[in-house]
């Protein structure tokens, strides 16, 4: 018998190259780039980092990004920050890469919308809800989990529509 080679897997248009597209600090899952920072850090510092490196604060737009991204967080000692934040432009919830808003996978209880809770993270494996989002003060100290897209179709021509979408004042 011969073995059947293994073909690239076709993905919006194009195929996923067979060498992995990103950062070599970068964990490499699906579409997508991701890279746990243990040092812990605010929110907007948080998101700052992730922009200098090219990315954005992960966002989870399905369960199987949700399942990932826990898993990921795990691997730290604390809660991280997600992409998720009530900006003062927009008074509801948005990514900070512009996805929009298709899932979400609060804790019991979650959001609580107390004062200044504005921005999410994700529980770690110290909490008995592992994995879980809570509303957070945004100038809590945690560690973060960034996200770059490798791929110049999705991060140029499907994200530039996407943000056609949300609101362009923010
Ligand atoms: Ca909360």
């Amino acid at each position: 018998q011969t073995a059947v080679p293994l073909l690239p897997r076709p993905v919006l248009g194009g195929v996923i190259p067979l060498y992995s597209p990103c950062p070599s600090n970068y964990v490499t899952w699906y579409k997508n780039c991701y890279r746990l920072v243990s040092e812990p850090k605010t929110w907007e510092e948080a998101e700052a980092a992730c922009v200098k490196e090219g990315g954005h604060l992960a966002s989870v737009d399905m369960s199987y990004d949700q399942a990932f991204i826990s898993g990921a967080i795990q691997q730290g000692n604390t809660d991280a920050w997600i992409g998720l934040s009530v900006p003062s432009c927009l008074h509801r919830y948005g990514w900070s890469d512009g996805w929009p808003v298709f899932y979400t996978h609060w804790g019991p209880g979650e959001p609580t919308n107390h004062k200044g809770e504005g921005c999410v993270s994700m529980h770690g494996r110290s909490h008995f809800i592992q994995g879980t989002w809570n509303d957070t003060a945004c100038e809590s100290i945690v560690q973060l989990l960034c996200l770059m897209c490798p791929s110049p179709f999705l991060s140029e021509v499907l994200l530039d529509q996407l943000h056609v979408l949300s609101d362009p004042q923010c």
